[in-house]
């Protein structure tokens, strides 16, 4: 079956001690491991592990660093994207690890995506193959299209979707991707990419976190054997587009969060990366400081209690954060935020 987590237990064992000392010769970096990450099965037959990490927005001279960070603390899920402008210092990351000679590229589940402007077939095994040379890989784990439009203008998105898809089919044929999948995409949208594809979506990435639980499209996606993918799971607090609104509440503060956050011991942003674990997808929470980096991950050998977990998962408040907004345009397919998510909630 797909997306079933590999967890036996709730008892999960976090990171272990290092298993190399800080400074052979005072140089080597310190490398943790984690012993059993959960990972949930693919309909590819791949697997991805369930906590990784974000890179948007994440700067240049930052963004490497972070990576080299959660890939020596335990991450073996890094989260992508061709528009965080951030590809290349994310591949000479990669680069340094692989020679640090502890982490093997295969180890780690890697994730991409495919921006709007490159929708045409013509041009999604050129973006991909732009996106791995970045990287400095031979294949992605993973690749998403990042949003279900394309900005042209008229009633229906052009290229077609279904264009896109069979692109995005060849890159698994010719061995540069190993999954593909959506993002930003509703049901309404889902549904009609599964009525023709021949390969059919593994993931579906989207806003997830207890101010958003977006239940409808997880359910959904379960009955399909469709793995969910929670970003912002800590209602993105530096997100611009929140920023703009006016007395939105962060989730991180949210005084339930807090209470259960106090009450075992952990951060309100623990909590949030556990809750997204316990409401069934993988998670990628983003930061370039190496504590929270850390912190983020040691999520694993302890749960939210079900009593505190149903509180959280019952929240009255539920907003996006990112509502697809750029979407929107009067004379395309889109008109309202509405017509980006099809109504859903
Ligand atoms: P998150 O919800 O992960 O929040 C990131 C913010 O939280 C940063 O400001 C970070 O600051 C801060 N933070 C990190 N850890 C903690 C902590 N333990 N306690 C308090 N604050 C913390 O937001 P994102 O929107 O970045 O989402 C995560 C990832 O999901 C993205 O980076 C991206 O990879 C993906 N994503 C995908 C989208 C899509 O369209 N497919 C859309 C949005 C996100 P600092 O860095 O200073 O620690
Ligand atoms: C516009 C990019 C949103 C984050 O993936």
């Amino acid at each position: 079956a797909t997306d079933k987590l590999n967890t036996s237990s709730g008892a999960i064992p976090a990171t272990d001690k290092p298993n190399t000392s800080s400074g052979d010769q005072g140089t080597s970096p310190e490398y943790h491991t984690v012993k059993n990450m959960p990972t949930a099965k693919l309909s590819s037959g791949h697997e991805i592990p369930i906590v990784g990490m974000g890179t948007w927005k994440s700067k240049p001279g930052e963004v490497g660093e972070a990576v080299k960070t959660a890939l020596r603390a335990g991450y073996r899920h890094i989260d992508c994207a061709y528009i965080y402008k951030n590809e290349p210092e994310v591949g000479e990351a990669f680069q340094t690890i692989w020679k640090e000679g502890k982490v093997k590229r295969e180890e780690v589940f890697i994730t991409s995506k495919l921006w709007n402007s490159e929708h045409a077939a013509e041009n999604v095994a050129k973006a991909c193959r732009q996106t791995l040379k970045d990287l400095q890989l031979d294949y992605l784990d993973n690749y998403l299209i990042h949003w279900p439009q394309t900005g042209n203008e008229g009633p229906e998105v052009q290229p077609p979707i279904q264009e896109t898809w069979q692109a995005m089919e060849k890159l698994v044929d010719e061995g540069l991707v190993r999954s593909i999948g959506l993002s930003n995409f509703s049901v309404k949208k889902t549904e009609a990419v599964l009525s023709y594809a021949r390969i059919q979506p593994s993931i579906v990435q989207v806003e997830i976190h207890p101010y958003f639980r977006n239940d409808y499209l997880v359910k959904f996606c379960k009955e399909k054997g469709i793995h969910v993918t929670a970003y912002s799971p800590l209602g993105s607090p530096d997100s611009s587009a929140m920023y703009k609104r006016e007395n939105v509440p962060w989730v991180l503060q949210d005084k339930e969060v807090q209470a259960v956050a106090d009450k075992l011991g952990k951060s309100a942003g623990q909590v949030l990366i556990r809750w997204a674990i316990q409401h069934g997808t993988s998670v990628i929470p983003k930061s370039i400081k190496p504590e929270r980096i850390r912190q983020n991950l040691d999520v694993l050998d302890w749960e939210i209690p079900q009593e505190d977990f149903q509180k959280l998962s019952s929240l009255q408040f539920q907003m996006r954060m990112l509502d697809g907004a750029e979407c929107v345009k009067e004379n395309g397919p889109y008109k309202s935020i509405n017509d980006v998510w099809d109504g859903e909630v």
